[in-house]
């Protein structure tokens, strides 16, 4: 009886440590399908918008101006940078670069400015942005600008950057920044305070012409909606971005125009944006198949640069320059008279 007893015990003991085991597994089973729910529905990009068929769309269109005087370029100096005498490629022809920022075209119309509409919850397919980069002669360019949007040839045939270009992203996506220079580049980003940075990769020369060799993840904090790309080792190779979560934005070219279709009836508010500048915000109400003409209007004055990276003179003369610098092949275009 004792055995029976015994054997009775254990097998209840048993059983229970089965469906103990059993419950606890179903219970963190549970917690983890849960957990990782919890996780994807926060990663996931396109949480809060629906891709749905637009039959009457509405669009918005217009222009983005800046008024005022056009900001004067930023100045570095590149013998406070290693590879300085690889990226004199793009100086000024006194050992300098000069980071223009604003390209305004007839009429004022800003170039780069990012229009979007704002919460958005459902409308037109959004198709996956893929943002890429590449690095040429000391320059991130975002890799869909055209040959036209990248430079400049002057009266002599000789090509010279534009700068900068903005970028559109989404949140929670990876990004890829591709070096073609034979010298060491490195990728930093910012959110748009100063010093929180997102995304640290070290750019070496590409190993075969072609390769990728940098990139990563961007998660950006919540409500951060803009970043600024610098290279860790040469300051003056600056870039700018803007996440977006639907499909209704626009990127304007050297015209400032934009136009944006599609967009269910509604009352939306919309966004326009530039690096250095207050946002613009405008509330609009659309109807079916109806047309909005909308402006947008940035004051040159408002324009917002920390001390350090606005100044119009650097601090060393170009004659204190090593000779080296002083040399160029490739001088940095100069803004011509408006
Ligand atoms: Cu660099």
């Amino acid at each position: 009886m004792q055995v029976i007893i015994v054997e009775t015990h254990c097998n209840a003991s048993l059983q229970n440590q089965v469906i103990n085991m059993k419950n606890k597994i179903s219970y963190q089973f549970i917690l983890a399908v849960l957990f990782l729910g919890v996780i994807c529905f926060l990663e996931s990009p396109l949480q809060a918008y629906e891709e749905i068929d637009v039959q009457d769309g509405a669009t918005i269109k217009g222009k983005v101006i800046l008024k005022g005087p056009i900001p004067e370029p930023r100045v570095f100096s590149l013998v406070s940078y290693p590879t300085g005498s690889f990226c004199k490629k793009i100086s000024d022809g006194e050992g300098r670069v000069l980071l223009e920022e604003f390209y305004v075209g007839a009429g004022g119309g800003l170039q780069d400015a990012v229009v979007s509409v704002q919460k958005v919850q459902k409308g037109k397919p959004f198709p996956r942005i893929h943002p890429k980069w590449v690095v040429e002669d000391c320059m991130f360019h975002p890799v869909e600008a055209t040959f036209d949007e990248k430079y400049v040839l002057d009266k002599d045939g000789q090509r010279h950057h534009e700068h900068p270009l903005v970028t559109v992203v989404e949140d929670h996506q990876a990004i890829v920044v591709q070096n073609l220079d034979p010298v060491v580049h490195n990728t930093q980003v910012y959110q748009n305070e100063k010093g929180n940075i997102i995304l640290n990769v070290p750019l070496p020369p590409p190993p075969a012409p072609g390769a990728q060799n940098g990139g990563g993840m961007l998660h950006f904090g919540k409500g951060k909606r803009t970043f600024q790309m610098i290279c860790g080792a040469h300051e003056f190779m600056q870039s700018y971005g803007f996440v977006v979560d639907n499909p209704y934005y626009f990127k304007t070219k050297k015209d400032g125009d934009f136009n944006i279709d599609r967009l269910p009836p509604g009352t939306y508010k919309i966004t326009a944006w530039y690096p250095h500048l207050q946002p613009v915000e405008k509330e609009v109400t659309v109807t079916a198949n109806g047309t909005v003409n909308l402006d947008f209007e940035f004051d040159a004055t408002q324009v917002h640069r920390p001390a350090y990276e606005s100044q119009a003179q650097f601090r060393i003369r170009p004659e204190a320059h090593p000779e080296d610098h002083l040399m160029h092949h490739q001088p940095f275009r100069q803004r011509p008279p408006s």
